[in-house]
């Protein structure tokens, strides 16, 4: 099993002189500034010197409960103390989170502790009417422990786990930290390991290009297991720089609106689709938003247009992002003219981020198929070396199925994509895995998934299906949700169809598909 591929010698070497990879452990991060204000989550505030000290009492009290190096655990909490203080105390141990996103459900949890082998599961008891402890008690027997931040019932609760701090054995930073999910091309979400180096590495570069500094005062509005809040600079940047986070419940606009305006809040990032609802709610909010001086925006394309709307409503200056799980991040520079922020995806994060386009006959392009590597993007996913021959070329790069257009600058353009993921305002949702899934729904005979533009959202999913008596939406939403899948990938169309068209070497024509279900007078193939 290879859980991890290492980067080559050579290279890791030149990481280390460089001084991207210092050999530290992410545990440290806290240990540093004790006395000023770490997080800030609802009435609870925080020091470093508070967080430092609950962090090592909850990874003697892990300990005892027999977690340890190697082990992994499944984090599904959300934007809480809990989520902070687990993930230190997993570090600190050499213990790995995965985090799982909060619309996650027993497909993919089930999943997750399965392929991991995961020694514990850390849910929230209920968030927004769903109950956690329901969803861990329907994967009985696939996980071990359970761990519940708030009322554990006949669980283990993560606020009686507390022990006497012990001396832990030591960590090694090359080694693997924790878990990210893929965007997901495939049937199952793969598994990105990063290692203590290149996460520390990811968060303090963009800590430093996005220019946080201990006055900085970060909101986490987005789930705070995704790389974007979670590195980049997101939570582990500003503790880096002995920052504040400050944690939102959800990225509603009344709620991001508030945090702001009573924290002082300094950053943050979104998605685009949010973003476009906090401008909107502008008329609506009086909350002053002037204490903000960089509003992150990625995950999705940002058009031009809605750049400059953004600008304008919500008066913030604008850094566009262009970041995968897997590694490379691409910031607009703080320097950078607002046109030309508005007009790309920025530019690599590292010096040493190697980035190859390559155009339709695999020739290097200025425009084509974005292919990286570097010091802080993964060689491999976690145990799967089939998916990884693809994934990767033999020289290391990852492919990353994204297309791009290099500016003279140096700046990218997304300007599509290659791989079968529909895009839904930052959630991405792999259509072989919902065709696989639709495929065993019994009026179905045939399924593609397709992504249909949408004004707010930039894309929806469509199922173009050949049934005689086509499945509604909600009948297909509330069949997926029976499987257990996560209610954001659902479709938010059916186009029926009684043949799917075929391309000349007999594959799916999704891009005839895409002009059938947007003809404004659909004709049958
Ligand atoms: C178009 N597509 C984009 C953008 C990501 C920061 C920001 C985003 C992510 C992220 C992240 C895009 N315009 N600005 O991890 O740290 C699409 C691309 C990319 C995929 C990665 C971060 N920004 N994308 O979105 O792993 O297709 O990471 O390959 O979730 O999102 O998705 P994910």
């Amino acid at each position: 099993m290879t859980a991890f591929t290492p980067w080559p010698d050579d290279l890791a070497e030149r990481y280390r002189a460089a001084g991207y990879w210092r050999g530290e452990p992410l545990g440290d991060l806290i240990r540093q500034h004790p006395s000023r204000l770490a997080l800030v989550v609802g009435e609870k505030l925080l020091t470093y010197r508070q967080l430092d000290r609950r962090v090592d009492r909850l990874a003697a009290g892990l300990s005892e409960l027999g977690v340890a190096s190697g082990d992994r655990v499944v984090v599904q909490l959300g934007n809480t103390a809990g989520f902070v203080e687990l993930s230190f105390a997993l570090f600190r141990l050499g213990a790995q989170p995965i985090y799982a996103l909060p619309a996650h459900r027993e497909h993919e949890i089930g999943y997750l502790c399965d392929a991991t082998e995961a020694v514990a599961y850390a849910v929230p008891d209920t968030v927004g009417g769903f109950d956690y402890r329901e969803l861990a008690r329907r994967l009985t027997g696939r996980v071990k422990q359970v761990l519940v931040e708030g009322d554990a019932e006949e669980f283990v609760s993560l606020a009686d786990v507390s022990a006497e701090p012990t001396e832990l054995p030591p960590v090694d930073p090359a080694g693997v930290a924790l878990y990210l999910l893929s965007g997901g091309t495939t049937g199952t979400p793969k598994l990105i390991p990063r290692t203590h180096d290149d996460y520390l590495y990811n968060a303090r570069a963009s800590a430093e290009v996005c220019g946080l500094d201990a006055d900085s005062v970060y909101l986490a509005a987005l789930p705070a297991g995704h790389n974007f809040p979670l590195a980049c600079p997101g939570i582990l940047g500003t503790f880096a720089v002995g920052g504040t986070v400050v944690m939102a419940g959800s990225p509603s606009a009344d709620e991001a609106y508030r945090l702001i305006e009573q924290e002082q809040v300094t950053h943050t990032a979104v998605v685009p689709t949010v973003a476009l609802l906090w401008a909107e709610a502008r008329a609506w909010q009086p909350e002053r938003l002037d204490s903000l001086q960089l509003l992150q925006v990625g995950g999705a394309k940002l058009s031009a247009d809605q750049a400059a709307q953004l600008r304008s409503e919500l008066g913030a200056p604008l850094q566009q992002v262009f970041g995968m799980a897997e590694g490379l991040l691409n910031y607009t520079r703080l320097d950078d003219p607002a046109d030309l922020v508005d007009r790309c995806q920025g530019r690599p994060l590292s010096l040493d981020d190697e980035v190859r386009i390559l155009g339709p006959d695999g020739q290097p392009a200025d425009s084509g198929e974005l292919y990286t590597r570097g010091p802080y993007t993964i060689r491999g996913y976690y145990n799967a070396p089939d998916h990884n021959r693809t994934a990767f070329t033999p020289d290391g790069f990852y492919r990353s199925g994204d297309l791009v257009r290099r500016l003279p600058s140096g700046h990218l353009v997304v300007e599509g994509r290659v791989k079968q993921v529909i895009n839904r305002g930052g959630d991405k949702v792999s259509a072989e895995e919902v065709e696989e899934h639709l495929r065993s729904h019994p009026a179905i005979r045939d399924v593609a998934v397709i992504a249909l533009p949408h004004d707010l959202l930039g894309e929806q999913t469509c199922a173009c299906v050949v049934a005689d008596n086509p499945p509604s939406t909600k009948e297909l939403a509330f069949y997926l949700r029976s499987r257990g899948l996560a209610a954001y990938k659902a479709p938010d169309r059916v186009f029926p169809l009684s043949a799917l068209p075929l391309t000349p070497i007999g594959k799916i024509d999704k891009r005839h598909l895409l002009t059938l279900a947007t003809d404004p007078e659909p004709r049958d193939p």
